[in-house]
């Protein structure tokens, strides 16, 4: 059969429009901002853009733009609470800006992927304030209600002890005064969770689907899609963090009983009417069924999903994410392998991506964000993400290197209400323990969604040409702008050299080598543990014809390392060194390889 879907070949980049480009100096990116931008990134090689909500929510009158106060609800969660379906904020832009963005998209002959949010709504969402009104509401049951619990004591409890995932010393359910009743809200109580159970819900969302396509829209990310299921008894979770009130619940609501069910059903009644693209956020799944149910080529669910694994590498396994664990090359080997095995095996699709708007920055992340080696550093991530097999995910600022806030800014420059629930918490729990404190500020340095919200540098001006001179940018600016910023690596001497310039040419590559990147096969070299193992990780990919190797030293140190024996390089192709240290490299037995260093080589 044949293998070979546009989808598969294309490279997304992620847009996170209030960070973006701001046209109106309100100091929030806006659509606008991204359709000016089109050109940028129809030259670097993109061919879908997938646009995040962003503040897609009814604005308030109190909700100054120049304010630099925490945003209330309807801004909880950035634009992740969506108040109407079918319009756009005003401040963002209007459905004819979306309009005008999608006829430029297509001009270009690109495509456009919408963020599907509908695992929960705003609370201001017209559906939730109806719901709300009363328990005879005709939408009572469109979201999740269920009376309080009371302990010994006689004090209200809610219906079971699931956390909030956003802040997780409070618990997934909030009271609702007005009815006398908890409602089920897994990320911040500004977030009811729509229950999918109704097939009005169902219906519903199918409308909201339709509405896009039928604008021209050619696919969506599905906000945790996995998590629209959920066990109907509602039980309490396991204890897995002691000394926690409220635990992790996605044993009952990650890949829930009906979730295959209404995926399969939004195909059918949808999807299998238009040419769409098409990707599910999947936080919590690690069962490879379950993952190839979905994204399986006979499924008739999913093109592919959001796997959770390198992107969790540093987390303490099972524990909430602002944890630190240490991981190496080996952790690196088994997990990559292990989705680009299950793929090629089982005839499902992967998507490749190390940031988003929910993850630090790569560059911090996996290798070194000094001065000295965040360029090397960047392009060996592209190198990695380039030479797999899978759809690419580029997300806004990774083109460039761009790196995490730095460690010098306090509490105060953090605007994401997960970090800020994790600063109140920590306050509130060790209220004299300095050391605790200072250890959390730390974790939120290197683990807090800001990383990747702060605004895209375009150059060195003041607010590096994110918003005019005299506005106030919604968020500060990284300090480095001037001298990591898409000018500087677009133009003048280092316009060939820049990780903007290596991302350009990966991509390239990979588009004229698909047979071998896109739809070639994949296995580790020294899969097991060699004495470099904890440094290198290497595979190899091949198609009918012709085979190539990847090495990518994931240490800042110099490691020698041996090829395989009986495997010899014929050419080395490329590297982040750059072309002209290729020569020297040896071919066969042991090699020498520099610090974050990357190579590929075509094999005999
Ligand atoms: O994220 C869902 C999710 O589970 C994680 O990515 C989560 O944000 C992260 O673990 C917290 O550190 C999606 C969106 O991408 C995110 O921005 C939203 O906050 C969330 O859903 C709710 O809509
Ligand atoms: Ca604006």
């Amino acid at each position: 059969t044949d293998k070979h879907r546009w989808w598969k070949e294309a490279v997304v980049y992620q847009i996170y429009p209030a960070s973006f480009l701001d046209t109106n100096g309100d100091g929030w990116g806006d659509v606008p901002g991204i359709t000016q931008k089109l050109d940028y990134l129809k030259d670097l090689g993109v061919d879908v853009i997938w646009v995040s909500p962003s503040r897609q929510a009814f604005s308030k009158p109190e909700h100054s733009t120049n304010s630099t106060a925490v945003y209330k609800s309807p801004q909880a969660d950035m634009g992740y609470d969506i108040a109407d379906y079918e319009d756009i904020d005003p401040s963002y832009g209007t459905l004819a800006d979306v309009e005008n963005l999608i006829k430029e998209v297509k001009k270009r002959g690109m495509k456009l992927v919408m963020d599907l949010v509908v695992n929960h709504t705003s609370d201001q969402h017209a559906w939730f304030l109806d719901s709300r009104s009363s328990k005879a509401s005709l939408k009572r049951d469109w979201y999740i209600w269920k009376p309080a619990k009371y302990d010994a004591d006689g004090n209200r409890q809610p219906p079971n002890n699931w956390a909030m995932i956003l802040g997780e010393a409070n618990p997934a359910w909030t009271w609702d005064e007005g009815s006398q009743e908890y409602y089920l809200s897994l990320f911040t109580p500004e977030q009811p969770d729509l229950n999918w159970e109704n097939p009005e819900v169902r219906e519903a969302v199918h409308n909201v689907l339709r509405f896009w396509l039928d604008r021209g829209a050619s696919g969506f990310r599905m906000d945790v899609i996995n998590l629209i299921s959920k066990v109907q008894d509602f039980p309490d979770a396991d204890i897995v963090v002691p000394g926690n009130k409220y635990q992790p619940g996605d044993e009952y609501f990650a890949n829930g009983p009906r979730l295959h069910e209404w995926l399969k059903e939004i195909n059918r009644q949808v999807l299998s009417k238009y040419d769409t693209i098409t990707v599910g956020e999947m936080p919590f799944v690690r069962n490879e069924d379950e993952i190839i149910r979905v994204v399986g080529a006979e499924s008739e669910e999913l093109n592919m999903i959001f796997a959770f694994d390198l992107v969790d590498i540093d987390n303490v396994p099972g524990d909430f994410k602002f944890t630190l664990h240490p991981w190496d090359a080996h952790d690196l080997k088994r997990i990559v392998s292990r989705l680009q095995r299950l793929m090629l095996e089982r005839d499902g699709w992967n998507s490749l991506f190390v940031e988003n708007h929910d993850q630090p920055r790569s560059v911090s992340r996996y290798t070194d964000d000094s001065d000295q080696w965040r360029e090397i550093g960047a392009k060996l991530l592209c190198m990695m993400q380039t030479t797999l097999a899978g759809t690419i995910y580029v997300y806004q600022g990774e083109e460039i290197g761009m790196r995490n806030v730095p460690p010098s800014w306090g509490p105060e420059e953090y605007k994401d209400i997960e970090s800020i629930n994790f600063f109140k918490k920590n306050a509130e729990m060790y209220p004299d323990d300095a050391d605790r404190r200072a250890y959390a500020r730390k974790v939120m340095q290197r683990k807090a969604r800001d990383n990747a919200r702060t605004p895209i540098q375009w150059d060195n001006t003041t607010h590096a040409g994110f918003t005019s001179v005299n506005s106030k940018p919604w968020m500060r600016l990284n300090d480095d702008y001037t001298n990591v910023n898409v000018a500087a690596q677009t133009s003048g001497a280092s316009a060939s050299t820049s990780v903007h310039a290596f991302w350009k040419r990966s991509l390239e590559y990979r588009k004229q080598n698909k047979d071998l990147y896109v739809y070639g096969d994949f296995e580790l070299v020294h899969p097991d543990k060699d004495p470099n193992s904890s440094e290198v990780m290497a595979y190899k990919r091949w198609s009918e014809s012709r085979a190539v190797l990847v090495v990518l030293n994931f240490s800042g140190k110099e490691v020698e390392w041996n090829l395989v024996d009986g495997m010899n390089v014929d050419r080395w192709v490329a590297g982040n060194y750059g072309e002209d240290t290729l020569g020297e490299k040896a071919k066969n037995d042991s090699m020498l390889l520099k610090p974050w260093e990357g190579l590929i080589g075509e094999l005999k």
